[in-house]
């Protein structure tokens, strides 16, 4: 795995499914992640050949409940993330899935509550030797690559540091999120502080934070000097921000997603989340299309308030033959 001058789809809870990770890659990402998934949930699931979908699955036990989807085409830039606070299990978890993906990710960035309560994600950032542990056990037991994703601390000094220990662990690259635990969405991405790392560390470094149109990519990288560079909200609108041709229309975009989650049978909580996402962004959940998404139970309700009855029709009649190719 390369993470040399890569255009990279950031983890997004609800949003980083197959679907949108296929969207994503056909405008020009050359990495896409998963969505974190924690490790607790992992170990309960066991990986099922799809042929159905065409796809292969990673199922909770005694359930029908898909946890990670994955499929051929994607095996070699998908990236598993995961959320952990424990370095047994973490690799437990990491090793279920890692013959399907191109490297393991961990989240050391996440600030939400969830997550600090169980020590996972930006509670991770003030133990370093946690760190430590978690990310040499993955390095020693795993042949895929081993990477992880932080967020700023209270000083770029302090950052540096860590950046440093997490280097000497052996991860082939580490991608920081611009902006510190305390931090709003909405305050700006400090590139200047992503900048002290770069500078600080030989391996790859993915620089995170408001690249909104692809001009952001040369601008992030000059101002970094990080030759990745890693998008969330800004792809969450329009996926086509990767395309060095310039954005297409974001109902083309939606329409596109619209017709991939059908194809791979997406989970509907997740296209919903999705698509009210992008709808928020460009208008409002009040109109009609907004409240026929929330209204939406299934794909084939998705499917006819789009106007794709036919093609929904299609896929599912001819799954065997036509997917998974
Ligand atoms: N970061 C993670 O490390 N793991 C996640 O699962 C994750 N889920 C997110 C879900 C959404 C909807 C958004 C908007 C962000 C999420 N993030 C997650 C943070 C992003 O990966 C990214 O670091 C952050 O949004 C900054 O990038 P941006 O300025 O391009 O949005």
């Amino acid at each position: 795995m390369d993470y040399q001058n890569k255009l990279v789809l950031a983890p997004m809870v609800r949003v980083g499914t197959l679907p949108f990770r296929l969207l994503a890659a056909e405008y020009g990402a050359d990495i896409t992640y998963g969505e974190e998934i924690i490790d607790h949930k992992m170990v309960k699931c066991e990986r099922k050949v799809n042929e159905y979908i065409g796809c292969t699955d990673f199922v909770e036990k005694g359930t029908e409940n898909v946890v990670f989807r994955t499929c051929y085409e994607e095996r070699n830039r998908v990236i598993f993330q995961i959320g952990t606070s424990d370095a047994v299990r973490a690799l437990t978890a990491a090793q279920i899935v890692c013959k399907d993906v191109a490297a393991i990710d961990v989240n050391m960035g996440c600030p939400k509550s969830f997550s600090i309560s169980g020590g996972m994600g930006a509670a991770l950032l003030n133990k370093p030797e946690l760190i430590h542990d978690i990310l040499t056990t993955l390095k020693r037991n795993l042949s895929c690559p081993v990477t992880c994703k932080i967020r700023l601390l209270k000083s770029s000094q302090d950052t540096v540091e860590l950046a440093r220990r997490i280097e000497k662990t052996g991860v082939s690259a580490l991608a920081v999120h611009g902006r510190k635990v305390a931090d709003r969405p909405r305050d700006p991405a400090k590139w200047s502080e992503i900048a002290d790392v770069v500078s600080a560390l030989s391996i790859p470094v993915i620089a995170n934070g408001d690249v909104f149109d692809y001009g952001d990519f040369a601008r992030i990288k000059a101002a970094t000097g990080a030759s990745s560079v890693m998008v969330a909200r800004g792809a969450l609108w329009n996926a086509s921000v990767f395309s060095p041709e310039g954005k297409v229309h974001w109902e083309e975009v939606k329409r596109e997603y619209v017709r991939k989650s059908i194809l791979w049978d997406n989970d509907i909580k997740s296209t919903k989340h999705t698509l009210k996402e992008m709808i928020m962004h460009y208008s409002c959940l009040e109109l009609p299309e907004g409240k026929g998404v929330i209204k939406s139970e299934n794909l084939a309700d998705i499917a006819k308030l789009y106007g794709e009855e036919r093609y929904y029709q299609f896929v599912n009649e001819n799954r065997f033959s036509s997917n998974g190719s």
